[in-house]
Formats: structure tokens, C-alpha cells, sequence
């Protein structure tokens, strides 16, 4: 083997999203891998970093300003960065919201993608060398469709949110059809953990059972306790985008467990694990239904395990073990502060 066979050249990521759930996870796993990682963030009057504050003394994290809505900032970091990979996790990323703001949320989830392919487009056209993308897609773009859903499910979304996916999902498949751009979609279906935000429904029934069983809190208002999600682990989920991006022609996957709870199952274990019975708790909330839900998303995912040699890790008992766990701690520390 020669010296020049034993060099490995540093290679440069850039996230979007990096302050989210994922992006939090994927940029623990690239610094792990040797990446140089440079983060796209909002500024906001408060620092949104608390997820990545580990990580904000490591030197080969860089972030930068800039937002999806503005194509000329992306265009300009693109170019100046030159990533070999860029991940696409920034969104408005909450369903509930999206009925909301439509039209913010078809904005960002769905033309922000087009701003940052035609950013990456253009480098390459300036002779800019190739740029891998990643686009998180979501598994709410099956929306209505039976399950098990797959790559060859026809969409059906049922959100503001959805239909921005959707097209988000289309339009990496045109750069890539059209103009040889190595784009590829992760379907990826539920996925939380301890960072997850606490408007979503896993994190807010572990949050509040964990506050319950401390005495913080009485009461948990819930909306549609019917619907069946496949709720797999954040931390194995980025591990699947990076596979996605290694591979020598670009495509379209779905990620999941391939099974599906109802949201009653998730509060059996997650109450369950603290001794503590969530009927006695839980609190219907009518505003808290949504215009249209999505009832059942069990995905199917052959396709990633064969092709990218992908495997869920965490059972969704470990999940919910991980997850009550963690905010005990939280609730502790609340309780602890709250303390005369
Ligand atoms: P989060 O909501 O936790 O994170 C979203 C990220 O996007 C945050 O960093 C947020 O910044 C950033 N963001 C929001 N709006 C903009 C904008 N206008 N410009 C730049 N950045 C913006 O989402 P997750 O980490 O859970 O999900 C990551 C991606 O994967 C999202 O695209 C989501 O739609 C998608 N997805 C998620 C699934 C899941 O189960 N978690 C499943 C399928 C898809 P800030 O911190 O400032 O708010
Ligand atoms: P989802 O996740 O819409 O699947 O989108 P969320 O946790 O918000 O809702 C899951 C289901 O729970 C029902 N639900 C509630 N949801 C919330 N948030 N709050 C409640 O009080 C509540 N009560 C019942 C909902 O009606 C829904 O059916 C997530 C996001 O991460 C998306 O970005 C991602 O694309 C999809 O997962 C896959």
C-alpha cells in the first residue's frame, strides 16, 4: 500500500437543522467519523443550541447564520463551503402547526429544498466539485395510505406539512433525474429520544408522566389517542442517512421499525414503567385533534435493510425505558429547584 493510500482526506458536511433532534444526533455521529461539520442556524433572541451545547467546543464544528427561506445566503455557504455531503433536516417540522401556517410551512419544508438544489446546482455548474444530498422525508407523505407503507406506496398526504414533503420529495428526484445530482430522499418514519421537542406526543407523555410521578404536575391533555405510529430511535435513524449518502447511485428509502403501536400502548409503557396509571391522568383536549390525522403508518423496510445494510437497534420498550428515564432526571432537578 502506498503513503497516498493511507491518507484519508477530511470530508466536509453541512447540516441544516443541526439545532433539531436529528441534527443534534447526525452531527455527534459525523464528528465521530472525522467529518468536518458546519451547521446551519436561525438566529433567535435566545441561543437554540442547547442540543448541540456539547458539542460547541469541538473544533471541527463550525456554525453559520442563514435560513431556508433565504436562498441567496444558501447559495453563498454552499460555494464558500464546498461540503462533500449536505443534510437536509430543517423544517417546520410540526404537523399540527402546519395546519396553522400553511403557507410558512410550504415555504420552508417544501421551496426551502428547492433553494438549497438549485444552491448546489449552481456550485456545481461554477465547476464546484459534486455535493451529495440528503433530504429528510417523512413517512406522514403516505398519509391516508394503508400500511405497511414502502418506497412504491402511493402518497396520499393529509397535512399542510405533508404536501410540502411531498413536493420537497419530488424535486430531489427531478435534480437528480434532471440534472445527475447524487439526491437521495429518506422516507424516514417516527423517530424520537430524549432531545425529542416537547410538542411532539412521545416526548410530552414522558415529560409530563416523569412530572406526574414527582408531583409537578396533576393532569396530561392529549387529542386522538387512536393512532398507531412506528416509532423507532432518533440516534439509529441519522446512522441510516449517512449509509444513504456512501452509496455509488443516490435513491429513495424508508426507515422504520415495522411495527406500530397506538398512542394508548405508548402510554401503558411509558406510565407503566413508573408504576402509575396514565387513565387516571390523561385529559381529552379537543383542540389538541387535528383538521385531518394520519391513523396508521407502519412502514416497511426491506429495501434499507438489504441495500444499505441498515437495522433498527433500540426495541420500542428501550425507547420508552430511555426516554421516562431521561426526564426523570429533568423532573428531579425541576423538583430540586422548585425546593424552598
Ligand atoms: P426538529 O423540529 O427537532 O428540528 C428542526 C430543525 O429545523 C431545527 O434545527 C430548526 O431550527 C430548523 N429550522 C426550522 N425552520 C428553519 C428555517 N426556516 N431555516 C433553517 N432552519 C430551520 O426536527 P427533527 O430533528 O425531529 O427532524 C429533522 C427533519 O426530519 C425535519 O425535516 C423533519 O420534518 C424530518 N422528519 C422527522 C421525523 C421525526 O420523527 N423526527 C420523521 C420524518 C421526517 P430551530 O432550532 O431554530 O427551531
Ligand atoms: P407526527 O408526530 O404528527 O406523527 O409528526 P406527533 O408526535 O406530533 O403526533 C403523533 C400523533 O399523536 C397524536 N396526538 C398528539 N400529537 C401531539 N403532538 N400532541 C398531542 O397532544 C397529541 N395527542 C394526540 C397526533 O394527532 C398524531 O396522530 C412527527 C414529526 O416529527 C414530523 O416532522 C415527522 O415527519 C413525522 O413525525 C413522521
Amino acid at each position: 500500500m502506498t503513503s497516498s493510500t493511507l491518507t484519508t482526506v477530511q470530508r466536509t458536511a453541512l447540516i441544516t437543522g443541526i439545532t433539531g433532534q436529528d441534527g443534534s444526533y447526525l452531527a455527534e455521529y459525523l464528528l465521530g467519523k472525522g467529518y468536518s461539520v458546519h451547521g446551519l442556524v436561525r438566529r433567535a433572541s435566545t441561543p437554540s443550541t442547547e442540543r448541540i451545547a456539547h458539542l460547541l467546543d469541538h473544533a471541527q464544528l463550525h456554525l453559520h447564520y442563514g435560513d431556508l427561506s433565504d436562498g441567496g445566503a444558501l447559495r453563498d455557504l454552499i460555494a464558500r463551503l464546498a461540503p462533500d455531503e449536505l443534510y437536509n433536516l430543517a423544517a417546520q417540522s410540526h404537523v399540527h402547526v402546519s395546519f396553522d401556517q400553511p403557507e410558512y410551512t410550504v415555504d420552508v419544508t417544501g421551496l426551502g429544498v428547492v433553494r438549497l438544489l438549485e444552491a448546489v446546482r449552481g456550485h456545481m455548474r461554477a465547476g464546484g466539485k459534486p455535493v451529495r444530498v440528503y433530504q429528510a422525508g417523512s413517512s406522514e407523505m403516505y398519509g391516508s395510505a394503508p400500511s405497511p407503507q414502502s418506497e412504491t406506496t402511493r402518497f396520499q398526504p393529509r397535512s399542510p406539512y405533508a404536501c410540502a414533503k411531498v413536493y420537497a420529495h419530488l424535486q430531489v428526484i427531478n435534480h437528480r433525474e434532471s440534472f445527475g445530482l447524487h439526491a437521495s430522499n429518506g422516507i424516514l418514519f417516527n423517530h424520537e429520544s430524549p432531545r425529542r421537542g416537547e410538542a411532539f406526543v412521545t416526548r410530552k407523555v414522558t415529560r409530563a408522566a416523569t412530572r406526574i410521578k414527582l408531583g409537578l404536575q396533576d393532569k396530561l391533555r392529549l387529542g386522538n389517542l387512536d393512532v398507531a405510529r412506528d416509532w423507532g430511535y432518533a440516534g439509529d435513524y441519522v446512522r441510516a442517512m449517512w449509509l444513504m449518502l456512501q452509496q455509488d447511485e443516490p435513491g429513495d428509502w424508508c426507515v422504520c421499525t415495522n411495527r406500530s403501536a397506538t398512542l394508548r400502548e405508548f402510554l401503558d409503557l411509558a406510565f407503566g414503567r413508573l408504576n402509575l396509571d396514565w387513565h387516571k391522568h390523561v385529559e381529552l383536549d379537543p383542540t389538541l385533534y387535528r383538521p385531518a390525522d394520519v391513523h396508521d403508518l407502519r412502514g416497511d423496510a426491506s429495501k434499507a435493510r438489504r441495500e444499505l445494510g441498515w437495522e433498527p437497534t433500540v426495541s420500542l420498550e428501550d425507547l420508552v425505558a430511555l426516554m421516562v428515564d431521561a426526564d426523570l432526571l429533568l423532573a428531579q432537578r425541576e423538583r430540586m429547584l422548585a425546593a424552598p
